[in-house]
């Protein structure tokens, strides 16, 4: 598989290995995301401390209102996450 074959494989698998944890086991409840963003993305989780913050973040992913993420509203996280990312390395450039 070439890097970006393997990127997207790593991603939908990082999903499931939480999302499947409890209840739908294609979507990540409130909990399972802690434990992802905890686990997965300790660098930005440091900006999530307190639980009104990881609330409103859960708030702001689920756009259908179910109260769950599911894999396309885990995607525009990441790729929200990734395009703040990039932009970072733009800018060292400068
Ligand atoms: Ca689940
Ligand atoms: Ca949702």
């Amino acid at each position: 598989m070439t890097n970006l074959e393997t990127s997207m494989a790593t991603i939908i698998e990082v999903f499931q290995k939480y999302s499947e944890r409890e209840g739908d086991r294609h979507k990540l409840k409130k909990s399972e995301l802690k434990e992802l963003l905890n686990d997965e993305l300790p660098e930005l989780m440091t900006h999530v401390k307190d639980q009104a913050s990881l609330d409103s973040l859960m708030e702001s992913l689920d756009t259908d209102g179910d109260a769950e993420c599911d894999f396309q509203e885990f995607m525009t996280f990441i790729a929200m996450v990734t395009v703040c990312c990039h932009e970072f390395f733009v800018h060292e450039d400068e």
